[in-house]
């Protein structure tokens, strides 16, 4: 098999509402699509891939228009120079340059999807998922006030979401969570993730959360803050997960000998793709840690291709895989359907999912780039 071309497009797709976290608040999302062509034998074969790097860099170093350029600079030459590639090659062809995992991830990710068409294989059966439908959860921004908040919460309930994940930062923590955990019950599956922004010096305050029967509190402190995760661990009784520390199976090996984290948020697009994400999944399977899909308000190729990753056996913890229209009125795909607190893992050769032509002109900004 040989990578002829890479079509690089960027879209602006608009939220249905806006998105606070801890470092910003996104009212639309600016989208990288990689549009991969496989030659194999006489036959070519397209494949979609999508880079989950913000336009900004503030929750990753990695930032659109720079996955772009080392896409464009650096990482599609060379594939197409490799002569043979096929997906379970791409990380090791692309190991020398240094870094760049979101970018990495894009390319693997449009090669993986043109060479499982050209098999007429779909993503979960290369996998060996063991699931046909995989628990969502949703992601709730921060909201300007805790009445506006159980509103929103109460109507992804009404939906049927089977988790609810708080967006946390200091100053607007233990009360929205305690709103949450009052007005809509013990049994609700409820955590919280603060995006890497309190220290350890906030452990005390920190600690307060354990009142509320927490799955988990997702990445209180910094990306590299993996000693001090550790230190947090022992002192709280609400279980660690990491998200933006983990962007290796190493770092996710190393947290877990630390005993940083207990749980793992596994983003194929931050680690460097989806086979490093199965990577990360083995070993934590293999040392008892838990494993949840995150999400980063990934357009249907995307989402598509989590679902079918969470439908793997060690995760146990429903993903940030909701609906499409949780974060978009139209998808540039069919839009992957949240019921009854599920998704359907897709059954389609490749990831399973289509780009529909006319949505993709209707959220192009800029002209598409062709690299071969
Ligand atoms: O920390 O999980 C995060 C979105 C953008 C950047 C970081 C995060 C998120 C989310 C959204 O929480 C998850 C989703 O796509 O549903
Ligand atoms: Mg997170």
């Amino acid at each position: 098999m040989r990578l002829t071309s890479v079509t690089m497009h960027q879209l602006e797709m608009p939220l249905v509402s806006p998105f606070t976290t801890s470092f910003s608040t996104q009212t639309v999302r600016h989208v990288l699509l990689l549009e991969a062509r496989l030659r194999v034998g006489v036959d070519e074969f397209t494949g979609w891939g999508e880079c989950v790097a913000m336009a900004e860099p503030l929750y990753s170093s990695e930032y659109l228009s720079g996955a772009a350029h080392v896409l464009e600079t650096w990482l599609v030459p060379r594939l197409i120079a490799a002569g043979d590639v096929s997906a379970e090659m791409v990380a090791h062809l692309l190991e020398p340059i240094v870094g760049h995992r979101m970018a990495k991830a894009a390319l693997e990710m449009a090669i993986l999807d043109a060479q499982l068409r050209a098999d007429n294989r779909s993503f979960a059966s290369y996998l060996g998922a063991t699931r046909t439908h995989v628990p969502s959860g949703v992601s709730v921004g921060i909201h300007d006030s805790v009445p506006a908040l159980l509103r929103t919460v109460s109507g992804y309930l009404d939906e049927g979401y089977a988790r609810i994940k708080l967006k946390i930062k200091p100053g607007t923590d233990i009360e929205p969570v305690r709103a949450v955990r009052e007005e809509f019950g013990g049994d609700l599956l409820l955590q919280v993730d603060a995006n890497a922004a309190y220290t350890l010096a906030d452990a005390a305050h920190l600690k307060r959360l354990d009142d509320f029967d927490l799955l988990l509190i997702e990445q209180p402190l910094g990306e590299e803050d993996l000693r001090q995760h550790a230190r947090l661990a022992e002192l709280l009784d609400t279980p660690v997960c990491l998200d933006e520390s983990i962007v290796s199976a190493a770092s996710a090996a190393d947290a877990i000998a630390l005993g940083a984290a207990s749980v793992i948020n596994i983003k194929p697009g931050r680690v460097g793709g989806y086979l490093e994400a199965r990577r990360i999944h083995d070993i934590a399977r293999a040392n008892g840690i838990a494993v949840w899909c995150g999400g980063m308000l990934e357009t249907g190729i995307g989402r598509a291709a989590n679902a079918s990753l969470a439908a793997l056996p060690g995760f146990t913890l429903p993903g940030d895989i909701s609906g499409s229209d949780r974060f978009y009125a139209e998808d540039i795909t069919e839009p992957i359907v949240m019921t009854a607190g599920e998704v359907a893992v897709p059954t389609g050769p490749g990831f399973g999912v289509d780009v529909i032509p006319e949505r993709l002109e209707k959220f192009r900004v800029g002209d598409a780039a062709t690299v071969s």
